[in-house]
């Protein structure tokens, strides 16, 4: 493991790609890593192929450097800046995915069979926070539709259960003292949300593969839905006609429900949801913004909704 190169020089990157690769093995000397070389390796972003979205917004995205330095990802520590720091220990190649549950193609899938049929999208959303704070991110992905119907869901499946990969020798949020969550990470959608055309199922951000900071190699992304829904490194997705269990909600029901859509009108019992800080946007003139219903998306995606109260389903 140690003997792998970190850059081969048959790879054909930009040169801008180049020079910030240096920059991340050069800090990793210095800071004393070059132990672990290899998972460093498989932390690093390299160029994906996709096509454009029309269902991108056209705001301003987040600068990449704060999509990938303000993060939550507590299998690597409870403060924004920890995924940054402590992330790159985390070996994502080779990966697989085990789907099972009620499919009719129940198999462990390697990440790269899975998604190498699949045309790759760019897709910026607007993704909002429960803390209060949103971002605008060009994530790149597959609709998550796409590989559901693959595996051929069967006629009573009502939900899909997903899962974080548990590895506390790679994971330092998981081996502490203090585990601020159960693990693994646990998330779920109804059936008709997984098949809604806005969902999908990220490989990358800004135009390279995801970062582990970001839920490599793969992680949700449901954009009318606050962000701790959108869970990162899935190594499990499971077909059910139960609700499945969900992380926040196990660890504070009374705060967070299975459904947890944006919605301005239901405020989070300590705070208000209202208005949001668009990440990037700093000064002292900055006003917050309103928040939008199911965070703008509602044209889409209210119907899915038709007759339920959501203040009781919050
Ligand atoms: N496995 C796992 N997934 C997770 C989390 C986590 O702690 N563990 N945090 C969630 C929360 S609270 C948010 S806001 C988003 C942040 O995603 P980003 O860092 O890519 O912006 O990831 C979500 N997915
Ligand atoms: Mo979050």
């Amino acid at each position: 493991m140690a003997d792998r190169p970190v850059i081969t020089s048959s790879e054909l990157t930009p040169r801008s790609l180049y020079l910030r690769r240096r920059e991340f093995v050069a800090g990793a000397v210095s800071a004393g890593l070059i132990g672990t070389m290899a998972p460093l390796a498989s932390a690093l972003a390299a160029p994906l192929q996709f096509v454009k979205s029309p269902l991108s917004t056209s705001e301003p995205p987040t600068p990449r450097k704060d999509v990938t330095t303000y993060n939550n990802f507590y299998e690597f520590g409870a403060d924004k800046g920890d995924p940054a720091q402590n992330a790159h220990t985390l070996t994502t190649k080779p990966w697989t995915v085990k789907i099972d549950g009620l499919v009719g193609k129940p198999a462990d899938y390697d990440l790269d069979d899975l998604i190498k049929d699949a045309a790759l999208e760019e897709r910026i959303y607007r993704m909002r926070c429960v803390e209060g704070w949103s971002m605008v991110i060009p994530w790149v992905g597959v609709p998550l539709a796409d590989i559901l119907k693959r595996v051929e869901p069967q006629g009573s499946a009502k939900y899909v259960a997903f899962e974080t990969l548990v590895r506390p020798k790679e994971m330092p949020g998981q081996r502490g003292l203090f585990q601020p969550l159960p693990w693994p990470y646990v998330e779920g959608l109804r059936l008709d949300e997984a098949m809604h055309p806005l969902t999908i199922l990220a490989v990358g951000l800004y135009g390279e593969t995801l970062l582990n900071q970001n839920g490599a190699p793969i992680r949700l992304v449901v954009p009318w839905k606050y962000g701790f829904k959108s869970i990162k490194s899935i190594v499990r997705i499971r077909l059910t006609e139960e609700q499945p269990p969900v992380s926040w909600n196990l660890q504070n029901p009374r705060e967070y429900g299975f459904y947890s859509n944006v919605n301005p009108k239901v405020d989070h019992p300590r705070w208000s949801q209202a208005t949001e800080r668009r990440i990037g946007e700093s000064g002292l003139f900055v006003k917050r913004r309103e928040t939008l219903m199911f965070n703008g998306y509602g044209d889409q995606v209210a119907s899915l909704y038709a007759g339920m109260d959501l203040k009781a389903n919050y």
